[in-house]
């Protein structure tokens, strides 16, 4: 007697956890995929004082690392008193700075790019360009597509479990019956 009621009762339960492992694993999944998605800016400031060799401090910070689709996109703002340049060792870019002037550059392949300040030799820099993670903006189709693979197999093993308890169920169902006949 206890048997019948508290088999169906665990087959329930086992299902109503799993419904709620499930809601839980969805905002989690898609709250980590909105994060790599957008679409940021990696701040370097020219700070107070560059122009000044002792000053130790040029490029804050002097050395920085991005990722393609996270932060790529570089904003070199000159908080000094005088004009800067953010150039590329490679001459890719280059800029000019006066005081309180932004520049931005944006960044489309891995790799580690040196810049410096022509006007000041020791104002040097660089930037460190990774690949998109797996989660990110160029492969967000396929990890969304993946996502929904975990929830899926969760729900087979529950409905599985159901099926072997109520069948065992019913099995002691039989067999009880029986032997009292
Ligand atoms: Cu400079």
């Amino acid at each position: 007697m206890h048997v019948k009621v508290s088999v169906p009762l665990l087959a329930i339960v086992v299902t109503i956890v799993s419904i709620g492992a499930f809601t839980l694993v969805i905002p989690a999944v898609s709250a980590q995929s909105t994060s790599t998605t957008s679409t940021g800016v990696a701040n370097v400031s020219i700070v107070s004082g560059a122009k000044n060799e002792d000053n130790g401090l040029f490029f804050s910070p002097a050395n920085i690392t991005v990722v393609l689709g996270v932060n790529n996109t570089v904003v070199w703002t000159n908080h000094d008193s005088t004009n800067h340049t953010v150039v590329a060792l490679d001459n890719s870019y280059s800029a000019t700075l006066t005081p309180g002037q932004t520049y931005t550059h944006t960044y489309t392949t891995p790799g580690v790019y040196k810049y410096h300040c022509t006007i000041h030799l020791w104002m040097t820099g660089s930037v460190t360009v990774l690949a998109a993670p797996s989660s990110s903006s160029t492969s967000t189709s396929s990890s969304t597509g993946a996502v929904p693979e975990f929830p899926f197999v969760a729900f087979g093993v529950v409905f599985l479990t159901a099926i072997i308890l109520v069948s065992y169920a019913a099995a002691r169902k039989t067999s009880r019956h029986s032997l009292a006949k």
